[in-house]
């Protein structure tokens, strides 16, 4: 497969993650997101919408929208199973997932900061300020869930899909400079996911187009 993505791309990031953790390994093409390319016709030839993630399967099918990718990912190679077993700790499991996929990253976006910013005539103070508000909300309830978990991940011994939207909001946080001090139990969670070799290999700072100041050793 091949996943069409940019470095810090969080939704991307997802996908990564979860590749890694189901063992699959995916060629990287780079869209840089920074130059528009997301916006050029050859890119919205596989994603009308412009976005990335896109996953490009084997024959050709191409894949949009994190989640739905991430699901057919799980549907696909069950094991390891990034969801709980039974129906209503999947139901619940998801709500606490969607608090990130859904209620947080859409309104953080790069086109809605860039409309902010354009359109809205909205200073740079004013759009961190927006940026801040919403991770701060999404991450304050979640932290009491996440501290019940104690030292362990989302599926008890193993990270599962929570972790895979987690980290990669938390990378973006702390790329804009939001203080995370308020949420030990998530940074936590997030410490403990870095030690992970799937998560490793997926961070924004060891990809192909990761720009030399930031590039990490794998
Ligand atoms: N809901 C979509 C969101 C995808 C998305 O927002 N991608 C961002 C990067 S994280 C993007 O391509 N932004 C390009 C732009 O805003 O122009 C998903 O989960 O795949």
């Amino acid at each position: 497969v091949r996943l069409y993505a940019y470095y810090r791309s969080s939704a991307a990031y997802r996908v990564r993650i979860a590749l890694a953790l189901k063992g699959l390994s995916a060629e990287i093409r780079p869209v840089n997101l920074a130059a528009g390319e997301q916006a050029g016709d050859e890119f919205r030839g596989r994603n009308p919408q412009g976005l990335v993630p896109v996953l490009e399967t084997d024959d050709g099918t191409c894949l949009s929208q994190s989640v739905a990718i991430l699901e057919w990912l799980e549907e696909t190679i069950p094991e390891p199973a990034l969801y709980p077993a039974s129906a209503l700790d999947r139901a619940r499991y998801r709500a606490l997932c969607q608090h990130i996929a859904s209620d947080i990253h859409p309104l953080n976006n790069l086109r809605v900061l860039r409309y902010l910013g354009g359109p809205m005539s909205q200073s740079k103070e004013a759009i961190d300020t927006w940026y801040a508000h919403w991770i701060t909300l999404g991450f304050s309830a979640l932290e009491g869930e996440v501290a019940g978990w104690g030292t362990g991940f989302s599926l008890g011994d193993d990270p599962g899909m929570f972790e895979v939207m987690l980290v990669p909001q938390l990378y973006n946080a702390r790329r804009f400079a939001v203080a995370t001090d308020a949420f030990p139990a998530l940074v936590e969670l997030d410490a403990r996911c870095a030690t992970i070799d799937a998560f490793r290999t997926a961070h924004p700072h060891r990809q192909p187009d990761t720009p030399e100041e930031l590039r990490e050793a794998s």
